[in-house]
């Protein structure tokens, strides 16, 4: 039986990042991964998410939003990758939406660099968006997207370069505490560590049942549209990022068309997603969900919709706050776990493998993290 310091089950984003992390430390680590390696079966797909500093989510979360982006460039010199690309953004809405006064407040609060526009001032210097007269955005140039693939790529590549040992297609089946460790067992083996790390995904309600939180698991879908009137006002140093609250609270957010004339624009509603498993996620994009997308943002990007060039579905698991869960499991002293990242965590994926290195290996962390922790959902005591 082969014995590790660190085991960490799940592979994607906060996986790879965890391994690279435990690996750069000397910490003797086994990865083991469910599907290949940055498969597209989970939460870490799709070739972009976005990065931005002024979070409306919380201003808690822009210390560790500065770390990750140190991260992050340091990933793409290490690895040679093009794991994050700045484009500027646009937070959208009226003056009171959550996304524009939660990101104003983000930045008022951290003194990050950004701008207030009017609606005539976003159309001048934006031409594909029509906002109505009443709607402002936050502008942050420091905003952008990341690239999902690349970054778990990249973040694996280096673990295995530093000594990790990375096994795929071997899905972890149970594990158990053994002495003061974990006996984790596989369809292929079974192993033992003093720790073990689980970063699961939309797996979380099956590998985490224990913990207690309710955790959604959604089916989001993302779509691809090549502009009517072709890519150019659409192309990443023309084009930002943006994240486009309506009146009723409801977002959407999108990209510029980062991969060329092929490859169209993405954009997506934030949270309008249907409930589903792993297991028995609709890959399909169907007519009614095309129709839907084409009238809601060609109303704001009437460019935008020109043809449908493709969708394609990935899965959120969502806590009922819509922050993470990031802690030492509760009735574990031997378990770590990353999970509920709730549609907005891929932008953070280095600091978090970061932070789960630190509690893996010391039980603690000097990220601020105590937003994190899963108590707050379970009502038991901290
Ligand atoms: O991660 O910032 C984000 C995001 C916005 C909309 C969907 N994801």
């Amino acid at each position: 039986m082969s014995s590790y310091d660190v085991i960490v089950v799940g592979l994607g984003g906060m996986g790879s990042a965890t391994v690279l992390q435990l690996a750069a430390r000397g910490v003797r680590v086994l990865g083991l991964e469910k599907y290949g390696p940055a498969h597209d079966r989970g939460a870490s797909h799709g070739g972009s998410r976005i990065t931005r500093q002024s979070y409306f989510e919380g201003a808690e979360y822009v210390p560790l939003l500065l770390r990750s982006y140190e991260l992050f460039d340091q990933l793409a010199t290490d690895s040679g990758r093009d794991v994050i690309m700045l484009t500027g953004g646009l937070m959208i809405g009226r003056p009171e939406s959550r996304t524009v006064s939660g990101s104003r407040a983000s930045a008022e609060k951290w003194g990050l660099r950004h701008e207030i526009l009017d609606a005539a001032e976003i159309r001048r210097r934006f031409p594909t968006l029509a906002p109505e007269h009443d709607e402002i955005a936050l502008f942050e140039a420091k905003a952008g997207l990341v690239r999902p693939e690349a970054t778990v790529a990249a973040n694996l590549e280096l673990a295995g370069r530093k000594g990790a040992d990375l096994r795929f297609d071997e899905p972890m089946t149970s594990w158990e505490p053994a002495g003061d460790g974990v006996r984790v067992t596989t369809a292929k083996g079974t192993y033992t560590a003093g720790q073990l790390v689980i970063t699961p995904g939309p797996w979380a309600p099956e590998l985490l049942a224990d913990l207690g939180v309710p955790f959604a698991i959604e089916r989001m879908v993302q779509f691809w549209f090549t502009p009517r009137g072709g890519i150019d006002p659409f192309r990443p140093d023309r084009h930002p990022i943006y994240i486009w609250e309506d009146t009723e609270g409801g977002q959407i957010y999108g990209f510029p068309a980062i991969d060329g004339p092929d490859g169209g624009a993405k954009i997506a509603f934030f949270r309008r997603g249907t409930p589903t498993t792993p297991d028995t996620l609709d890959t399909e994009v169907h007519p009614g969900e095309i129709a839907e997308m084409t009238a809601y943002c060609g109303k704001r990007l009437p460019d935008l919709p020109g043809a449908f060039l493709r969708g394609e579905p990935c899965m959120y698991s969502t806590t009922p706050d819509e922050h993470f869960v990031i802690s030492r499991h509760p009735a574990h002293e031997a378990v770590t776990v990353a999970c509920g990242f709730s549609g907005h965590g891929f932008k953070f994926v280095p600091v978090v493998g970061e932070i789960v290195a630190d509690l893996a290996t010391t039980g603690t962390t000097a990220h601020p993290i105590g937003l994190f922790d899963p108590r707050r959902l379970t009502g038991a005591p901290s």
